[in-house]
């Protein structure tokens, strides 16, 4: 096989382990913290998860390991988007189960979820994991997006677990698929089927994460890419000196994502879906924020700048959500049929004109045409509004041109506006691991077996002490439950993991907030480079701004 000369160098790239794991497995011992309790809803989840509910946080100390010898054949899934230092997880978890017992075997389940329900797996050995290790992507064993949620999913789970003999599940994944790990988890222990459920935080939105659980992989790696391309973008536009730059970067619901990314590269413009939400901005005056900005800059005769969207803003648009929840209602059941019928898009207009209320009409007049079609056209198979494919960046460039066209018309903008547009997501997912990520993740791996030696079970694999070196990290465990709530969804209560949105009042947040009237005018870029894998520890091992500024940095 054809390897690069980085990919060479990554295999023998040897994650760091926070100080307490490095004495070798016969030196971990477990020391007990506090019971815990749900962030809410106490009760209803104490109900629901009997055998696994309040149990101690727990931490992992330098000692004599006291777990009992006991074979263990553990089956490990990744489940929902990519992230990077996935494989890794995979790594740390093999190299601590061989370390306690070459004859552990890990069973690397296919596909995500759906590997578990099939029994499609393989069995990992040396030269398998090896050809995996420090690298990103999740193709080891692939991903899905499959929930595991009913009783029946988890009685074939329980059986193909008992097939294979396995003690244990461990389940890489995001708040969806770690609260169907609790779910799991309370399953098994109530059926007394002897497997222990433990989950690992990923994802690269950044949403999952608590007091806890400091940060979940990838998100380190994910936004150092999109930085480095942005940043790359802003000395192109500082160079060219003819373009805004519109750029979409990932992040589904919270904007996690673009706000590490404004506070690496300080762009003109970083628009944030909570604070949308929390002063209920309208579309317009959004683009008049927007619209402002490029004024001032070309009336100073800067007619450049960049702008970040994260992808998930126009549900926090208030008035956006309700025109997405009628057009929803709009084409439910027969009524899209009706809408293909149509034979052109001015009757489909007509239809719509007819369908919706005044207020939502007014909103979707003012969209341009390309995204009222997009609306339309591209829907999920429940015939519902694919809200992550609308193309926020076009959509709020294409009003902001507008604008600035009335503008320019009553003699307040003397500049000129030209668009670019780019939409970064896949590029940061599957990217080789930063140090940070491979050493969290391989830690993360290494740790989840340690919970599993020491028979936990509906716990999340938790390495805190992130924003010090890695000697300094602090491994242990954390229920699940401890995390959950009760959230409505699909017209139902259901226990979940509550999801962290940016917190308006939150260190990350403020900072940006305090510089952002400044970087929208000044041209006050930042170049934060590629990733790097060797050097000075303070330029590759260093992890997130988001990381520094909530642990007190300025
Ligand atoms: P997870 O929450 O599963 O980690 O996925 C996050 C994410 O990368 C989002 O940022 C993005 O909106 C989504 O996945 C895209 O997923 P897909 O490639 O399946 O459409």
């Amino acid at each position: 096989m054809n390897l690069s000369p980085l990919q060479k160098a990554r295999y023998e790239y040897s994650p760091k382990l926070p100080g307490m794991l490095r004495n070798g497995i016969s030196e971990i011992c477990v020391k007990d913290g506090a019971p815990t309790e749900s962030v809410a809803d106490q009760d209803k989840i104490k109900a629901l998860f009997p055998n696994t509910y309040g149990k101690n946080e727990i931490t992992f100390a330098k000692g004599n390991n006291t777990s009992a010898a006991k074979k263990q054949v553990v089956g490990v899934i990744l489940s929902g988007g990519q992230a990077p230092g996935g494989h890794n997880v995979v790594c740390g978890l093999y190299d601590a189960l061989k370390a306690t017992d070459k004859n552990n075997v890990l069973l690397g389940f296919k596909g995500g979820p759906d590997g578990l329900l099939k029994n499609d797996y393989i069995e990992f050995d040396d030269e398998f994991i090896d050809a995996y290790r420090n690298t990103g992507g999740f193709d080891i064993i692939g991903s899905g997006r499959t929930k595991l949620e009913t009783q029946e999913q988890f009685g074939i789970v329980a059986e193909n677990a008992k097939k294979n003999g396995l003690t244990a599940i461990v389940i890489i994944g995001g708040d969806d698929s770690n609260t169907n790990a609790a779910t799991l988890a309370e399953y098994m222990a109530a059926n007394n089927t002897g497997v222990q459920v433990i989950g690992c935080p990923k994802t690269i939105d950044g949403d999952l994460k608590n007091e806890d659980i400091e940060a979940s992989f990838g998100f380190d790696t994910a936004t150092k890419t999109y930085s480095e391309l942005i940043g790359n973008i802003e000395r192109d536009a500082n160079s060219a000196k003819k373009y805004w730059h519109f750029i979409k970067v990932m992040g589904r619901s919270a904007s996690h994502v673009a706000l590490e990314c404004a506070l690496e590269t300080q762009p003109n413009i970083c628009l944030i879906g909570e604070e949308v939400a929390a002063k209920k901005m309208s579309l317009a005056q959004i683009t008049n924020y927007i619209a402002d900005a490029v004024e001032k800059r070309g009336n100073n005769g800067e007619n450049f700048g960049v702008a970040i969207i994260p992808e998930g803003i126009v549900e926090f648009v208030p008035e956006f959500s309700a025109l997405i929840a009628e057009i929803n209602e709009l084409l439910a059941g027969q009524k899209t049929e009706e809408f293909n019928a149509l034979p052109d898009w001015n009757a489909k207009y007509d239809f719509i004109k007819k369908g919706l209320t005044d207020a939502s009409f007014a909103v979707f007049d003012i969209l341009p045409q390309g995204i009222q079609q997009q609306l339309f056209l591209e829907r999920d198979p429940h015939g519902n509004v694919q809200v992550s494919l609308i193309e926020s960046e076009k959509l709020f460039s294409e009003m902001v041109k507008n604008e600035l066209a009335k503008r320019k018309a009553a003699g307040t903008y003397k500049g000129k506006f030209g668009a670019q547009h780019h939409f970064f997501g896949y590029e940061g997912r599957c990217a080789f691991p930063s140090n940070f990520d491979a050493d969290y993740c391989y830690s993360l791996g290494y740790n989840a077996f340690m919970l599993i030696q020491y028979g936990y079970t509906g716990y999340l694999s938790k390495v805190s002490n992130l924003s010090k070196p890695a000697e300094e990290w602090v491994a242990g465990g954390m229920p699940i439950t401890k995390m959950m709530n009760i959230e409505r969804r699909n017209g139902q209560d259901k226990p979940v993991i509550r999801k962290a949105l940016v917190e308006l009042d939150g260190a990350p947040f403020k900072y940006f907030e305090a510089h952002r009237e400044e970087w929208a005018v000044k041209t006050a870029f930042t170049y934060p480079g590629a990733i790097q894998y060797y050097g000075p520890s303070e330029v590759c091992d260093l992890t997130t701004r988001t990381l520094a500024l909530e642990k007190g940095a300025n």
